[in-house]
């Protein structure tokens, strides 16, 4: 039976654990090309190598989302490599704690340039390719705290409001073009990523802060990266050919109360 993927070239930022790692080995075992990038290339190539094991195609690239000299040479060699781009999952993100009063600035702007101007120059940079094929999905990793307040996180829910905002602003630009544009917003799925954050929610004890955090979510767990990275499927196939400018909750009923 052919993948959901098949003949699809599919970019992951932030591949090398987490969301984007689950998100791109589901990518690749449903046939598509996956190019992992990740600004740490040790872990981009070991995905990448794991990939290759299984028999699929990958390849890794060494990208920090924030530089575009070296967002534009990833999709110059993934094009070379892979042929024109018909997937970009902006998955690569960071975290930052701390309400408006006591946010840091570095901390504030490293938040919006991962976050927020990773996506924008990623795609940028991808959606040429796309045009060239008059088709493409961009899947933008926002969150729940696009949707609703979480206590702390002032420089976070902005960022990933701004993620939100964007994402709709590109759907209606590139609608026309052929290429679909969502985003998805996870609840608190456990990475490294979350570690921080949780244990300083349970004051310096990781599964205090995990316990609290669970019971914000009617479901009775938190995410698991497969969760999100079975969503990015969907919205990276043919399957959501109609989907565009959504913002798809994935997260255990954690915005319904
Ligand atoms: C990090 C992820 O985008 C979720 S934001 C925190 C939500 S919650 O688990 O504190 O309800």
């Amino acid at each position: 039976m052919p993948g959901r993927l098949e003949g699809k070239v599919a970019v992951i930022t932030g591949a090398g654990s987490g969301i984007g790692r689950a998100s791109a080995e589901l990518f690749a075992r449903e046939g598509a090309a996956v190019a992992v990038l990740d600004v740490n290339g040790d872990a981009a190539a070991e995905v990448s190598d794991g990939i290759r094991a299984a028999g699929q195609r990958a390849m890794a690239l060494t990208t920090d989302v924030t530089v575009d000299a070296q967002v534009r040479a990833a999709v110059t060699a993934v094009i070379a490599e892979f042929g024109d781009i018909s997937v970009l999952y902006n998955n690569a993100g960071i975290g930052s704690t701390g309400a408006v009063d006591v946010a840091e600035e570095d901390d504030w702007d490293r938040c919006f340039d991962i976050n927020v101007k990773g996506t924008y120059l990623c795609s940028r940079a991808v959606v040429p390719s796309m045009m060239q094929a008059s088709k493409g999905s961009i899947i933008n990793q926002a969150s729940v705290a696009a949707l609703v307040g979480i206590p702390n996180f002032a420089a976070y829910c902005a960022a990933k409001g701004a993620v939100a905002s964007l994402t709709r602003s590109m759907s209606v630009d590139l609608a026309p073009r052929g290429i679909r544009v969502n985003a998805i917003a996870p609840g608190t799925v456990y990475t490294p990523l979350m570690e921080p954050m949780l244990t300083a929610r349970g004051g310096g004890d990781l599964q205090k802060g995990l316990a609290i955090t669970i019971a914000k979510y009617p479901i009775g767990r938190l995410g698991d990266v497969v969760d999100i990275a079975k969503a990015a499927l969907y919205l990276s196939s043919d399957e959501a050919a109609f989907v565009t400018g959504s913002v798809l909750s994935i997260d255990g009923g954690m915005t319904t109360i």
